[in-house]
């Protein structure tokens, strides 16, 4: 086995507790992340890159992990008098969260790239993976819903996700390529992670930037992906609601499908070993066991699952 890197592409919660559990298995400088920032979006002025930063704060040990986003401990001054001032406040910012939101929006304005900043606010918290967005070019995901058509944060935060959903679609994917560094780190990778995130909001848009899918197939072989639904359930968030409303079965099977051409290997949860048969149908290898992610250790055993799946010699 070549010694590149473990690329993994990552949504937000779901992902940085997978990260959490890799980072006991793999060396973190030799992690790769590629971020979602079909989340982002701009608010009172500044740039918010909920994914990037999720993953950024449990890798730098800084995360508030009961809640999953922001930092622990952080303090809500400034949300206060923000919603003194303005009815737009259903959006949190904690005080600490906003300085890493102030210094992107200024490196941002003064023309440096997304991945470079955010190269840049990793180092500065002591993050020993690389962590890149998708694309530095801004993509943003929209639904059209009963509440009509939203930004992904308005869907998921201001509406908590209860909106009927139509449709998923992107603006700015036609003028958006890989950020810069993907296209060499899935070459050379090693092995290729897809993280237990939600494959329609998170995983999707990754592999939607033009160029992504290509680079993804080429590295089929090296690619293991991690079920994020058990039993067709979600461990948190509207998974199932979103893939149904893009015409994917919800469950592990569904996750599977939607994979084919981009992963060979597959983790799935001991509550659904009775799909293996049917996901080893697609193609895939498989691996069944706990992947509920609970603590570093549950997450350390399933990135190991993951690891050793694809150095097994074939079944005969
Ligand atoms: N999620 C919420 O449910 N409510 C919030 O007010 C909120 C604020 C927030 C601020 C910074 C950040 O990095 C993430 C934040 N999130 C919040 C999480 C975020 O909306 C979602 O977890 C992701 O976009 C989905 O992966």
């Amino acid at each position: 086995m070549s010694l590149g890197p473990v690329v993994v592409l990552a949504g937000g919660v779901g992902a940085a507790r997978f990260l959490r559990g890799l980072v006991r298995v793999v060396p973190p400088e030799e992690i790769v992340v590629i971020g979602n920032t079909g989340d982002d979006m701009w608010w009172h002025g500044l740039y918010i890159a909920p994914d990037l930063d999720t993953v950024t704060y449990w890798l730098a040990g800084l995360a508030d992990e009961a809640r999953g986003w922001g930092i622990r401990g952080d303090t809500f001054t400034a949300q206060a008098a923000l919603a003194g001032l303005s009815e737009r406040s259903w959006f949190q910012l904690g005080d600490r969260d906003l300085a890493t939101h102030l210094y992107r929006t200024g490196r941002l304005t003064a023309g440096v790239p997304l991945h470079a900043v955010t190269a840049e606010l990793a180092e500065s918290l002591g993050v020993r993976s690389r962590i890149l967005p998708m694309s530095d070019a801004p993509i943003e995901t929209r639904l059209k819903t009963d509440a009509g058509d939203l930004h992904f944060q308005e869907y998921f935060v201001r509406e908590h996700f209860r909106p009927a959903v139509h449709e998923i679609y992107w603006t700015g994917l036609d003028q958006a390529q890989p950020a810069p560094g993907i296209a060499e780190a899935l070459s050379a990778a090693r092995l290729v992670l897809i993280a237990p995130s939600n494959p329609s909001i998170s995983i999707g848009p990754i592999v939607r930037v033009p160029g992504m899918r290509a680079l993804l197939a080429a590295a089929r072989s090296r690619t293991v992906a991690i079920s994020p639904l058990i039993a067709g359930r979600a461990v948190k968030g509207p998974t199932v609601e979103l893939m149904r409303a893009q015409g994917v079965r919800p469950d592990a099977f569904g996750v599977a499908d939607l994979y084919r051409e981009i992963a060979a290997g597959f983790v799935i949860d001991t509550a659904d070993v009775a799909l293996a048969p049917s996901i080893a149908g697609l193609g895939y290898r498989i691996a069944v066991r706990a992947t509920t992610l609970d603590d570093s250790d549950s997450a350390s055993q399933v990135a190991a699952a993951a690891l050793a799946l694809l150095r097994q010699p074939a079944a005969a």
